[in-house]
This record gives C-alpha cells, structure tokens and sequence, in this order.
C-alpha cells in the first residue's frame, strides 16, 4: 500500500511488471452457484511487453462463462478532492467481432469484491496488438482514506484465453475547488465520463 503524501503536484503510480507485481494484487470472483475449475491467473512473461521486457498474461479457462478476475491496488490518500486517473495496456492475441471478454476497472472509495464492483471499459479482441484503456474519476475524501484502484477482465465466453496487461499507471492530482464546482455545474451536460480519452 502506497500513501501520496505530496499536496500540490501529480502523483503517478506505474507499474512494468519488470521485476514483480509491485503493488497489485491478483484478486478474482465468480458466482457461488458455478461449477466446476475457476483457475485465473497473473503470470510475468516476456513473451510481449509494451513497456521494457516484462508483461503480465492474465489467462483463465472460461469455464461457466463467468468469472471476474483483476489487479488491486489501495491508495491512501489525504482529506480532498482528487482527480484519478487508471490508465493501461491491454493485450489480445487476434481481432474479432464475437465471444470477446469483457475488459474492466473501478476507481473509488469501494473495496472490489465482486463483479458488479467493476465496470466495463470495452471487449477484448478488438484488435490483435497493444490497446490503452483509462478509468477517470474524481473522489471527495471528507477525511484520510483509501482509494481502491482495479483492472482486470470480465469472463463471458466459456473459452481458455489468454490476455496481457502491462504498463499501468494511476495518476493522482489534487482536484482545485474551482475546478471541481465548474464539473459539478456541467455534470449533467457531459455526463459521468469514466472514459475520455487524453
Ligand atoms: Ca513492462
Ligand atoms: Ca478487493
């Protein structure tokens, strides 16, 4: 766990996978009723990288079609209102249309441990290479607290697939009041924006 301490300037988090999972913790989910093997997996590899030499598969068999797996990373943060900002690379073998996974993150105050703690960014399979997805949220801590931060895949397809993950980042800027109330003011025009892209 990783405590920002510094008040008024960007803190940014990342992680290559170069030596070790740094601060992420491979955590997973599926429903009490499914049966049969739930077997996700982190793995390092160097078999690809998008960032230096090392990346991580995330594979699991699809059994049931269900299941959620990911990465979890805690952030404590001080009293404010903060812009975050969960940003990665993600990883799939072909392109295609049909059967893809869902791909998945949360930013916030809730500490995931089901599948309906994480939304979706997208699918995979959208194209055979290296693809950037990022999560944004503002969070208000009325007090010190953790921010959970989250990234991972969503089982739909009952098929083993294999996945990578690479170059994350979690990027943490003190949100300026005067910023914050000019969102709040256009909330309802530009809608809740988990996923502009810079
Ligand atoms: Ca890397
Ligand atoms: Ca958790």
């Amino acid at each position: 766990m990783l405590t920002a301490t510094q008040a008024n300037a960007a803190l940014v988090l990342f992680e290559g996978f170069e030596t070790g999972l740094g601060a992420w913790t491979p955590q997973s989910y599926i429903h009490p009723d499914a049966i049969g093997l739930f077997d996700p997996t982190f793995t390092r590899t160097t078999e690809r990288a998008e960032s230096g030499n090392w990346s991580l598969n995330a594979s699991a068999n699809g059994f049931n079609a269900d299941g959620t797996f990911w990465l979890e990373q805690p952030v404590n943060l001080p009293a404010g209102t903060w812009n975050i900002v969960l940003s990665f690379q993600l990883w799939s073998p072909t392109q295609s249309e049909i059967n893809n996974w869902e791909v998945v993150a949360s930013v916030g105050t809730i500490n995931p441990e089901v599948e309906e703690d994480l939304i979706e960014l997208g699918e995979t399979n959208r194209d055979g290479t290296w693809i950037y997805y990022e999560l944004d949220r503002t969070i208000t801590l009325d007090q010190p607290g953790t921010v959970y931060t989250a990234l991972g895949l969503n089982i739909v397809y009952n098929d083993t697939r294999t996945y990578g993950f690479d170059s994350t980042a979690i990027t943490i800027v003190p949100a300026p009041a005067a910023t914050t109330a000019l969102l709040a003011a256009f909330a309802g025009v530009l809608g809740a924006g988990g996923r502009r892209r810079r």
